[in-house]
């Protein structure tokens, strides 16, 4: 056999590559699991998709939320695997290992078009194709090449390669970004490539990932079974040269590497909920933060645009205090704002009425998948702001809620001051040219378009400026934070 070779760099990226795949696969079909169903259009129904896993149907003329969709997932095929209250920690794990996996693309990507070695991978001429058809149907008919078909890929293996390694890895970026409401609001234009749809992208990000799958299949089957024993030496030592028991030991021990880290991911998320949540932030955050920190959202709907069906998250506030206020037309409610302020407010919905008035059509898309476009009517928070005039060194607003959960713990979430300068982040009190509603979070809610929809505290009792949120809940800057591990930053 004549000697070959494959460079140090491709052999790492590429065992770095195979542990990532694996993560990203896992704990995306438990992101899927969340919100088990696909669509074309981004005015998503329980009756409008293309795809639907899971057998729940929603009941017919009582209340429901999107969060009761969700469907439990196995520990083997998803990551950490159980219901929605560890779908932050799968997002944790996704967004952790995406970065991880698109450092090590960025250096096998700069490898490979920095020294030519591109030229191993991409096709430079048509005669590629019949080529790879002719070892397609030379495959089929179980005919295995001579080891010389090898230079060092054939046809066939050499497109499938550069599809999988170039082609793929960009459709999942592509649209991946497109998913992100911070992006998505900021870049209209970009969205044109999936006809204006986030359901467009996320059902493409999700048949990306089945030919992601397939390929690894059908790649670890005809490595095994065709010259198992040369590329073993090559995907391992990167030389046919390297002794055939040291290039199996590696081989063999990565293999166990990769199953064991993944039965331990499930156990050490499950059991360190926090503390995994912790690290795996830490990991993405910053990236996050720099590529979609400062996107000020720009897209607003027209009146033909608005979905019929909007989803709910979240149940009305089952609580004396606010089914008094509720009963009573809210009446007595008012709007406490404080905290490090100069003036403390406490405003009645008449009067935040009689405030400067701002409308806007905009597309809410939650962490869990579902999207529809709405009109909300309100006050903008610089009103509110201009008003109270908080102090220099208050950093965040916290918008407490109504509802309490099931231990006694009241819902709020914690956003960024600048956040509050949007020129699409308002207190509704109208939904679609009604009050709004008791589902959709009478008598007023935010808006703040560059979040995910966690981020829109409805039912407000009030709004507290201060500097830090460490003292606030479980000090993670939002019930959902605190609770189901989301990340603080919501803006994919
Ligand atoms: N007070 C409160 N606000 C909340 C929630 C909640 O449970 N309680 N759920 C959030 C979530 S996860 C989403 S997606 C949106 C849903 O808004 P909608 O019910 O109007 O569709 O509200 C957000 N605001
Ligand atoms: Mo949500």
């Amino acid at each position: 056999m004549d000697s070959d070779s494959m460079p140090l760099v491709i052999v790492i990226t590429h065992a770095i590559n195979a542990f990532c795949i694996l993560l990203l696969i896992r704990s995306g079909l438990h992101i899927l699991a969340d919100h088990p169903m696909l669509y074309w259009t981004d005015h998503t129904r329980r009756d409008n998709y293309w795809l639907k896993f899971g057998k729940k149907n929603m009941p017919e003329g009582k209340l429901w939320t999107a969060h009761d969709e969700a469907e439990v997932s196995s520990h083997i095929y998803t990551l950490p695997g159980g219901g929605h209250h560890e779908f932050g920690s799968a997002r944790n794990w996704h967004f952790a290992t995406a970065t991880v996996w698109l450092l090590t693309g960025a250096v096998y990507w700069s490898y490979m078009f920095t020294t030519g070695a591109w030229r191993r991978l991409i096709p430079t001429h048509w005669s590629i194709v019949p080529a790879a058809y002719h070892d397609l149907i030379g495959y089929i008919t179980l005919h295995k090449p001579p080891i010389g078909a090898f230079q060092p890929y054939d046809p066939l293996q050499q497109l499938t390669y550069a599809g999988v390694a170039f082609l793929l890895p960009a459709l999942m970026i592509v649209t991946a970004l497109a998913m992100s409401p911070a992006f998505m609001n900021r870049f209209p234009r970009y969205m044109l490539l999936f006809g204006g749809r986030r359901q467009v992208a996320r059902s493409i990000h999700f048949i990306g990932m089945l030919l992601f799958s397939i390929f690894i299949v059908i790649h670890i089957l005809m490595v095994a079974l065709i010259y198992f024993s040369r590329n073993v030496r090559l995907i391992t030592f990167g030389s046919t040269n390297a002794k055939l028991s040291d290039a199996l030991t590696v081989f063999i021990s990565g293999i166990l590497l990769i199953l064991v880290f993944n039965v331990f991911a499930t156990y050490f998320t499950l059991r360190y909920r926090v503390g995994t949540r912790k690290v795996l932030v830490s990991i993405f955050q910053p990236v996050v933060n720099i590529v979609f920190g400062r996107l000020v959202p720009r897209k607003t709907y027209n009146k033909n645009d608005i979905s019929p069906f909007f989803r709910v998250n979240g149940y009305p506030p089952e609580t004396e205090e606010f089914y008094k206020l509720r009963d009573e037309g809210y009446k007595d409610w008012r709007l406490e704002v404080g905290g490090m302020v100069e003036h403390k407010l406490s405003l009645s919905l008449d009067e935040l009425k009689a405030m400067p008035r701002k409308e806007q059509i905009t597309k809410h898309i939650c962490i869990q998948g579902w999207s529809a476009i709405g009109e909300w009517g309100g006050v903008h928070m610089k009103e509110i702001i201009a008003r109270a005039r908080p102090d220099k060194r208050a950093k965040y607003v916290v918008f407490h809620a109504y509802d309490v959960d099931a231990k006694g713990k009241p819902f709020y979430e914690a956003l960024r001051i600048s956040d509050m300068k949007d020129p699409l982040t308002i207190l509704a009190y109208e939904m679609n040219w009604k009050p709004l509603n008791l589902e959709h979070g009478a008598p007023l809610r935010l808006r703040c378009e560059r979040k995910l929809g966690y981020k829109m505290v409805k039912y407000i009792k009030s709004i507290e400026f201060v500097e830090d949120f460490k003292n606030i809940g479980e000090g993670r800057g939002g019930y959902r934070e605190d609770n189901v591990l989301f990340d603080w930053e919501a803006a994919i």
